[in-house]
């Protein structure tokens, strides 16, 4: 139980063979070609029903007489080989019919990953031994529903916390692609349709034509399971001097010849990759490169992209992710504002073939930030959202903190554009403001770790990840139950716990890391792990607490502060606008205000700092608990591995807990009325113990603890 299969282990069902005559014994996959995903999900129902089950199959790929089929195909294979279906289900691109009623499973697709995603959909409901009879038609929520992987050609990727990358080495594509194989199975079955294999600080040596030979490697070995391939671009590629391919002496998005490289490297990788996804751009950001150089807009940029991929049929993954933290021109008093500014003015400028790749938040995949205003307001370009799997802020999968709950608020977030509902999820799937493409990205950066990310149970947030691209209307617990029991078993005791520590795990995240919309008080400088509040306001990248001996709070109003409340619609402006009105959550987020300031709950600001700092550790210590009564009725190789974790999460609890708690009593001198902080009387810090034998040793990079506060 390594983790490797994740939740496609088809663990043997209890009293499986009761079940045998539930399911056909023959599978018909209606077709022969060993790379369609039809094939493969025949391959997929066979293995699977004989693990699951124990039951053998055998698969057939034309018409099979006799006796009743599971029969998987596209409704044009079907009605090739049995006729017109009686009706025709309403499918779209990628959508299917799974229809178990009578003596035959139908698993008809729109497309071939349709056909695909439906024989998944079947083993989903098998494997936890659900037999219901279904006559189901299920279509994704949008067309876009991709996975980023943020890794460098050198193997090492950015904000990865599990290993080194699957695909690249040495600055070129390996030659063993199993596991990148694996990886697309993976993400077939939970409806991802497109993997970014290349960091958004992208390198123009991917351009190379033995990395762009490497890149038709890695589409070859995705591609029978529906997974395309997209690529990050560096924006000044033309003028790198990348081996095999033209240097230029200029990166101008208008200039005729840079107009002409890039259609011609774009050609060249549509030879290799025919079905390439698309490019993702980063673009004038944190130091990458981008058209502001020639004063041409960010739009003159993507759209450069945009017509190199235009007769192939890709988009331009453009991101919204823009500012400049070194520039103090364009960096204006709020880095939130940033996106708006840059952005709104270009709505409508965007060709049709790019999409608008929106952070959640307006700063940085924080534990608590509002939605990004900018959904609301470029109605005109197609948008896209990005979720950060990996947890890069929220305890980088050393922490356990399922995301799930936290996707759904910001997808079921009503902006109220034109005073009218205006879901965030309705956005993004294109439907509120009419256009065709829009969806999802998802930072996911696995690695060479055999739990894929970095721990087993962080393995919930890409399967959710999956599950609410697909179906954002679905429940984040429902989703984690199905992930448990595909994951570990259907043992009631193991469900409930495994869903206590994980629903209760973002809160807990929340309120010992930083509550009240002050965001993850981490190290800001380059961890992004442990807590340093002091950080926070220090440096230009800061996410801005403007904490002082009385005050704390970024005030965001139109009246008195940086005007981004003001970037929402006026409903919803209007409600951040005012103290009164803003939920407590965001509070700080919002306003700048006394400690003293009283919340609804009719505590003050301070108190409730040092309460729910005490309140989120003291959950964070129910977790080892509750792991603990799961010895036994799980495998002993995830049961230690996981344990590690939650004794390791409660200590780092701890720290979070009293470096903020202190580091705000020290500044504001506002004692607990619990006299909980700055009173531990049994504590010895680290830095008063001497150990024999052992030398200190300073900890790079930085992590604070204790002594800074
Ligand atoms: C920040 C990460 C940084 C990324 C950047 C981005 O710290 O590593 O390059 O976002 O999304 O969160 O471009």
């Amino acid at each position: 139980e390594n983790g490797l299969s994740a939740w496609l282990r088809y663990a043997p069902l209890q009293g499986g063979q009761h079940f045998h005559s539930s399911v056909p014994s023959h599978i018909v996959a209606l077709n022969s070609s060993t790379v369609s995903p039809v094939y493969i999900a025949g391959q997929e129902l066979q293995q699977g029903l004989k693990s699951i089950l124990g039951k053998q199959c055998n698969v057939h790929h034309a018409h099979y007489g006799g006796g009743s089929n599971i029969v998987v195909g596209t409704v044009a294979e079907y009605s090739k080989a049995y006729g017109a279906l009686s009706s025709t289900p309403d499918l779209l691109d990628d959508g299917y019919l799974l229809d178990t009623i009578g003596n035959t499973v139908q698993i008809i697709g729109k497309n071939e990953r349709g056909a695909l995603y439906g024989a998944f959909a079947y083993l989903s409901k098998v494997a936890q031994g659900n037999f219901t009879k279904v006559a189901e038609v299920s279509n994704p929520s949008a067309p876009i529903r991709w996975t980023n992987e943020w890794d460098n050609l050198d193997g090492s990727i950015e904000r990865g916390f599990a290993g080194n990358s699957n695909w690249f080495s040495n600055g070129s594509i390996v030659s063993n692609l199993t596991r990148t194989a694996e990886y697309a199975r993976l993400l077939a079955s939970i409806g991802i349709n497109a993997v970014v294999v290349n960091n958004v600080n992208a390198n123009a040596s991917l351009l190379t034509p033995t990395n762009i030979e490497g890149l038709g490697r890695i589409a070859d070995v995705m591609r029978p399971y529906g997974v395309q391939v997209g690529i990050s671009l560096y924006f000044s590629s033309p003028t790198a001097g990348v081996k095999g391919q033209a240097n230029l002496t200029n990166f101008d998005p208008l200039d005729e010849s840079v107009v002409q490289w890039w259609s011609n490297v774009t050609d060249q990788i549509y030879e290799h990759v025919p079905d390439m996804a698309g490019y993702l751009v980063k673009a004038n950001s944190e130091g990458q490169p981008g058209p502001l150089t020639y004063n041409r807009t960010l739009a003159e940029g993507a759209n450069l992209f945009a017509k190199a991929l235009q007769p192939h049929g890709g988009i331009v993954m453009f991101r919204a992710f823009v500012y400049n933290p070194l520039n103090e021109t364009v960096w204006t008093a709020d880095r939130a504002n940033a996106q708006i500014e840059f952005f709104k003015p270009l709505d409508g400028e965007f060709d049709d073939n790019v999409v608008i790749q929106i952070k959640y938040g307006p700063i940085d995949f924080q534990v608590r930030e509002p939605v990004s205003p900018l959904f609301a307001n470029i109605p005109k370009s197609a948008v896209a959202i990005e979720l950060q799997v990996t947890q890069e802020y929220l305890g980088q999968q050393c922490h356990l903190v399922y995301l799930g709950p936290l996707w759904k608020e910001i997808l079921d977030y009503d902006l109220r554009v034109d005073n009218e509902t205006s879901l965030v999820r309705n956005i993004i799937s294109g439907e509120r403001f009419n256009h065709s493409l829009g969806g999802y990205a998802g930072v996911s950066n696995v690695g060479t770790n055999e739990t894929w990310i970095g721990s087993h149970m962080a393995m919930s947030n890409l399967y959710a990840y999956g599950r609410l691209a697909w179906d954002p209307t679905l429940d984040a617990q429902d989703v984690l139950q199905d992930w448990i029991r595909l994951t570990f078993n259907t043992n009631p005791s193991v469900i409930d716990a495994m869903t206590q520590i994980s629903m209760e795990s973002w809160p807990a995240y929340e309120n010992y890391s930083g509550n009240l919309g002050v965001q993850t008080l981490t190290d800001i400088l380059y961890t992004h792990f442990g807590p340093n509040p002091q950080t926070q306001d220090n440096t230009i990248w800061g996410q801005w607490t403007r904490a002082d001996q009385k005050t704390i709070g970024m005030d965001r109003t139109v009246a008195n502060g940086t005007g981004f409340a003001g970037n929402y619609p006026p409903e919803i402006a209007e409600m951040f606008e005012n103290i009164a009105t803003t939920p407590d959550n965001l509070l700080l987020w919002f306003h700048h205000v006394n400690y003293t300031q009283l919340l609804k709950s009719g505590q003050t600001v301070i108190q409730d700092f040092y309460d729910q700092h005490y309140a989120g550790a003291a959950t964070a210590q129910t977790f080892t608990t509750l792991w603990e009564s799961l010895q036994g009725k799980i495998d002993d190789e995830r049961y230690y591995d996981q344990l590690f974790r939650q004794v390791f999460q409660a200590g780092h609890s701890l720290v979070w807990r009293d470096a903020i708690a202190n580091f705000y009593y020290n500044l504001s001198g506002i004692p607990d009325e619990a006299k909980r902080v700055g009173n531990h009387p049994y504590r010895i810090e680290a830095e008063s113990m001497e150990l024999d034998g052992y030398e200190p040793y300073a900890v790079i990079p930085f992590e604070a603890a204790s002594n800074f506060t």
